[in-house]
């Protein structure tokens, strides 16, 4: 199953990013905190050049505490700072807003000691469809300014928003990139949501999901769509095991496939499943492992 979505108005979303890029003092970049890998685009380096950036793992809240904190440090360890973050309870924002000035201040400072007047803070908030950029701007701002929704592609037009007299924030549209090097990329983000389902076989998808947590997370996938056995069984197999579990059937006592995806995609994204992580960062390979 090979994913691609590059539609026209990423390509235009990219060219909005660099013109607006010297408008601003720092970047926030928004990964989603179930895929932190799959979520970064590898094109923002490139993209954002020298500015500061701040990178937050946004929906915290439905991943996986534990893998949470490993993650924390593998970026640590590349000395990159992130910060967790829940766009909808405001988990992690008032770090984040430490984190921004920390970024500027001495920018602001030095337009301040040339008799500049205190001007606001202006950030550029970028990342994938869906990762909840909308949310996390209006949440900053406390009032609901930017249009957010369960689905990608929301937001199609660049808006200013301000969040005090200190803080600006710019809202993009979300953007991907023209090719996912490893195709597992591109389905993390497609189990995830921040590509459109209209361009996928939802059946298919779900499949390779129930696969994929078969082998991370067997026990809430057991529990929750009251599968037996995991072992060996293929996700389509999985699929239809939980679609007659729920009752999804057509007439003939056919197992109605679509109907039991939909299903599972929605709990997963909603993490009715449970707090899920989808990828572990790599072990740094010890001793003894070089030793075989
Ligand atoms: N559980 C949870 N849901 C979130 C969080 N942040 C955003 N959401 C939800 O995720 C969905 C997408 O949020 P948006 O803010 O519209 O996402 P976006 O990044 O602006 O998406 P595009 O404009 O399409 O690029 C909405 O249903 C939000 O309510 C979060 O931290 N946790
Ligand atoms: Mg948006």
């Amino acid at each position: 199953m090979i994913i691609q979505w590059f539609p026209g108005h990423m390509a235009k979303t990219r060219r909005l990013i660099s013109e607006n890029l010297k408008l601003v003092d720092v970047v926030i970049e928004l990964l989603d905190a179930r895929i932190p890998l799959s979520s970064r685009n590898p094109e923002i380096d490139s993209l954002v050049g020298h500015k500061p950036r701040v990178i937050a793992l946004n929906k915290s809240d439905l991943s996986d505490p534990t893998l949470n904190r490993e993650w924390a440090s593998y970026f640590a360890k590349q000395g990159i700072g992130v910060i967790y973050t829940n766009a909808i309870s405001g988990t992690g924002l008032n770090e984040l807003k430490g984190k921004l000035k920390e970024l500027t201040r001495s920018k602001l400072e030095s337009a301040q000691a040339r008799g500049r007047i205190q001007r606001p803070i202006k950030t550029m908030v970028v990342g994938i469809p869906n990762v909840g950029k909308s949310a996390f701007i209006n949440k900053l701002a406390g009032k609901a300014s930017a249009i957010t929704g369960d689905r990608p592609g929301v937001t199609r037009t660049k808006q200013w928003v301000r969040v005090n007299p200190e803080i600006q924030l710019l809202d993009t549209p979300g953007i991907l990139w023209p090719k996912f090097e490893d195709p597992e990329t591109g389905l993390n983000l497609a189990f995830t949501g921040a590509i459109k389902d209209e361009i996928m076989d939802t059946a298919e998808l779900a499949a390779k999901l129930l696969e994929k947590l078969a082998v991370l997370y067997p026990d809430k996938i057991k529990e929750r769509y009251k599968l037996e056995e995991l072992d060996g069984k293929i996700g389509l197999k999985l699929l239809e095991e939980a679609g007659r579990k729920r009752g999804c059937l057509v007439s003939g006592g056919e197992v109605d496939l679509y109907r039991i995806a939909s299903i599972v995609l929605d709990e997963f994204r909603g993490g009715r499943i449970g707090k899920i992580t989808l990828e572990k960062p790599q072990k740094e390979s010890t001793n003894e492992e070089n030793d075989h």
